[in-house]
């Protein structure tokens, strides 16, 4: 039992997301940090300190224009010189004044043919990188009723994620991802997890959706979107974070690890820890008060303690008591494996694998953060924000 546990775990891989080793910061403020990456390069370095101490995050995604560099062939080689490779491409039509009125969506077809001929070009970015996945998020969408039509720009975004799909080679595919709110007010494009179901379902395998957790509604019920996606085969992944209020990008299971178990809970139930179903792990977070490489640690290390209570459900004594109607033992199964410590496990899993039982400490210990923040002096830090 705990030997197919440790397999399963030791398998995991969770990928980190570039932009959260750059500056981040609200709309009120972005607080610089010392040592914070001035390039892609030094990114990627962050990002390997991550794997090295956890063994768990050998990927890391890019942000394109965020990560443009000459070379994405050289950029590839030193991921991997640093004991990582580059996982999905982010697309991002949302940050140049002519989408001010949408990307794809747009009204104006000059500006829907540029924002595709970026999709387009961070396909070209996956040739060259070796990525097989990318992940397309829009800000599309409407502050006012009646500002555009509804219907039509459901045309507009089917008409582009068509010719996103024909460019995808053998092996390649897109997430679509959705958000029901923010930056437009009124309605988003693709809001819901439906709506990006029924586009990816008209398009093909190759197209799956995304679901971020912190894109939802308050109370929204994530876990049961999680098994109707895994059941249908189109759950592409996660941009794992976690939310108090809006889209807070907080590190994962900081808010609310329970529901973070209720979705492992759900993966594992859906089979979706093998790795055949293609159901990637990723962080979309922004550690803006706090330091970064240390919270993507603690951010993997969550994701792995959710994964390993999850993997602790005994799944025969939950189906007896669901097929027995016992609501009380059903629901005692699932909270007693959400009740047990499985640190002990995890830290021996590491041992295991010559890492240091806790990832955290070691990486505190390495010294890697005071380098960086004598080592990166001068030259412009890496950051999203204003
Ligand atoms: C968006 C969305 C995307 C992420 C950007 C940074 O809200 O979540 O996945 O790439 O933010
Ligand atoms: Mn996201």
């Amino acid at each position: 039992m705990t030997t197919d546990i440790k397999a399963t775990l030791r398998a995991q891989r969770i990928e980190t997301p570039s932009w959260a080793y750059g500056n981040s910061g609200t709309r009120f403020k972005v607080f610089a940090q010392k040592g914070v990456p001035r390039d892609p390069y030094e990114k990627l370095a962050d990002a390997a300190q991550v794997h090295a101490h956890t063994g768990a995050a050998p990927t890391v995604a890019l942000h394109i224009p965020w990560d443009a560099v000459d070379d994405y062939a050289d950029l590839a080689r030193h991921a991997r010189e640093h004991g990582v490779a580059i996982g999905a491409i982010n697309s991002n039509v949302f940050q140049d004044d002519d989408y001010m009125l949408g990307s794809v969506t747009n009204p104006d077809p000059r500006v829907r043919r540029k924002a595709l001929g970026h999709l387009l070009e961070c396909v070209d970015v996956m040739d060259a990188t070796g990525s097989d996945t990318l992940k397309l998020w829009f800000s599309d969408g409407l502050n006012y009723p009646g500002q555009d039509d509804l219907r039509a720009r459901q045309d507009r975004l089917a008409e582009a994620l068509s010719a996103v799909y024909e460019r995808l080679g053998d092996g390649q595919r897109f997430l679509l991802e959705y958000k029901l709110f923010e930056p437009a007010f009124y309605a988003t494009d693709v809001p819901d997890w439906g709506t990006a179901y029924a586009h990816c379902l008209r398009l093909g395998p190759k197209a799956q959706v995304v679901v971020d957790t912190g894109h939802h509604a308050p109370g929204t019920n994530i876990e049961f979107i999680v098994a109707f996606l895994l059941r249908a085969g189109r759950l592409g992944g996660f941009d794992f974070n976690s939310r108090f209020y809006a889209d807070d990008d907080l590190m994962v299971g900081a808010a609310d690890p329970f529901q973070l178990f209720r979705i492992m809970h759900e993966v594992v139930r859906g089979g979706g820890l093998d790795p055949r179903t293609g159901v990637a792990f990723m962080l979309d977070q922004c550690h803006n008060i706090e330091p970064k490489i240390p919270g993507q640690i603690r951010s993997v290390m969550n994701v792995q303690e959710a994964t390993a209570k999850a993997l602790l459900v005994d799944a025969a004594a939950l189906r007896a008591a669901q097929d027995a109607g016992d609501v009380l033992g059903a629901n005692a199964v699932l909270m007693d494996a959400y009740n047990t410590d499985v640190r002990p496990l995890l830290a021996e899993l590491r041992e295991e694998s010559g890492l240091d039982p806790d990832p955290m400490a070691a990486y505190a210990r390495s010294g890697y953060s005071d380098k960086i923040a004598a080592e990166r002096v001068g030259g412009t830090q890496a950051g999203w924000g204003a």
